[in-house]
């Protein structure tokens, strides 16, 4: 990497901004990381960014924006890259962290549903994206030995499922190899730095105070009772 500075833009419960953070922890780059409120979102961010969006890189003068490009300049631009070198497993590893990005926006739908018949629909769909996963996972990590971009795509997937194991039971553990790839990530010390050790309580808490199918459970399970 040439000697410019960065600085990532973040907001503390983006799924996308720690696939960077986790890179950037992975592989000991030198960084500022930035948090705003998307609630209110500050004039300078919003001259910036083009789609209004976290996370965003500055490198040096210079933007960028979309996790998966920032991960990859990350990436090409240190020692040891964390994508397969052959070119038909990297693109593979591509598509998969793409359908990583795609099972978020399906976990936010599930966690944010208004009434049962969405949740359950959500939670249907789901399911049918960690099937999918399951057939298509290596050992531990998702390429086998080593960790690679498609691993901290994940990552963030699994502490949601932290903060809803919390609540009741919705089978995520019941596809055996995605639960141990689970167990595999979460250990990786730069998972582990990149989380605050209660974020899935933290996740709870930001995820009751919305007006949610799951959070008429929370609160019904008492998870969240003090
Ligand atoms: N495709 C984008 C998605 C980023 C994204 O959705 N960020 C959310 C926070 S997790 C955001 O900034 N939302 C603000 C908004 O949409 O106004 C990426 O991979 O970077």
């Amino acid at each position: 990497m040439q000697n410019l500075s960065l600085e990532l833009v973040s907001h503390y419960f983006c799924p996308f901004v720690q696939r960077a953070v986790i890179l950037l922890l992975e592989k000991e780059i030198s960084h500022q990381l930035t948090h705003i409120d998307l609630m209110n979102k500050p004039d300078w961010f919003l001259e910036i960014s083009p789609l209004g969006k976290v996370p965003l890189l500055k490198v040096g003068s210079e933007m960028l924006f979309e996790s998966s490009v920032i991960c990859e300049y990350l990436d090409e631009t240190t020692p040891g890259s964390l994508h397969p070198q052959d070119p038909l497993e990297k693109a593979k590893h591509r598509a998969w962290i793409e359908f990583a990005s795609d099972t978020l926006v399906v976990m936010y739908d599930f966690l944010n549903a208004p009434t049962q018949e969405t949740f359950d629909q959500k939670h249907q769909e789901l399911m049918g994206k960690l099937a999918w996963v399951e057939r298509n996972l290596g050992t531990p990590y998702f390429g086998g030995k080593s960790f690679s971009l498609v691993d901290a795509a994940y990552a963030p997937i699994f502490y949601y499922f932290d903060a809803l194991d919390k609540i009741a039971d919705f089978g995520l553990t019941k596809t055996p190899k995605v639960d141990s790839w689970r167990q595999a990530v979460k250990s990786r010390p730069s998972v582990q730095r990149a989380f605050d050790k209660d974020y899935a309580q933290k996740l709870l808490l930001m995820l009751d105070q919305r007006d949610s199918h799951l959070s008429r459970l929370a609160q019904h399970s008492k998870v969240l009772s003090k």
